[in-house]
């Protein structure tokens, strides 16, 4: 019983979370929420340790590109090239700094998983996991192509939905010529292989 997570009061934290968020994005994120628990169920993993991840996850995304460049700067937060172009992706570090500077996260687990939720990484973990593909298919987005099948494989073999979605968002990306950082690539390779090595 070592991964026991401190009781956090979900109630105040969800009315944080919607008083820094746009409509929809709050929308966005209680869906995420409710798929990190439906994700949990299946794979077992602590319930409330995944909706709190998924419920923080985009804390950082409603902050304007600038403000988190700026932010990042007086935080020493290191960025890549990539990342001050493509400032977006900042809200994934900004967001895991300021689960922990702002909302008082101490659970590594649960930074990890705001950490690496956009491009994800290599040998992630099962929370990491968890809030990657919870994002991807929560009930209100409408982006992706494949998305019912995404949904259904997620609920099958978890690392072949995580593989699914990082080729489907390298394609994505190459067709609206997007920056690709290096992370999503490395954890694309990653999986690839590991599917690879599954499969003889
Ligand atoms: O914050 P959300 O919109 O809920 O979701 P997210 O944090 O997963 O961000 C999704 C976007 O991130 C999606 O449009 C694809 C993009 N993305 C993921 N990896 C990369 C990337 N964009 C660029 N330019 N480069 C990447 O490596
Ligand atoms: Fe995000
Ligand atoms: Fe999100």
């Amino acid at each position: 019983m070592g991964n026991l997570m401190k009781n956090y009061d979900m109630k105040a934290y969800e009315k944080k979370i919607k008083h820094e968020m746009d409509e929809g994005r709050y929308q966005h994120t209680m869906g995420v929420m409710f798929m990190c628990s439906a994700l949990a169920m299946r794979y077992e993993f602590d319930i409330q340790k995944a909706q709190l991840a998924g419920l923080l996850h985009d804390c950082a995304k409603c902050i304007p590109n600038g403000k988190k460049l700026k932010l990042c700067e007086k935080h020493n937060i290191q960025m890549t090239e990539i990342e001050r172009r493509n400032p977006f992706l900042l809200h994934a570090k900004l967001g895991a700094f300021l689960a922990m500077h702002k909302y008082g996260i101490t659970d590594k687990e649960v930074i990890s998983a705001i950490l690496n939720h956009t491009t994800g990484k290599p040998n992630m973990s099962l929370l990491d996991k968890i809030v990657y593909i919870a994002d991807y298919i929560e009930p209100r987005r409408n982006k992706a192509d494949n998305l019912a099948e995404v949904r259904k494989l997620a609920f099958m073999d978890i690392d072949q939905a995580l593989y699914r979605i990082l080729s489907d968002t390298l394609e994505y990306l190459g067709g609206k010529s997007g920056e690709i950082d290096e992370m999503t690539l490395k954890a694309y390779q990653y999986y690839r292989e590991k599917l690879e090595q599954q499969k003889v």
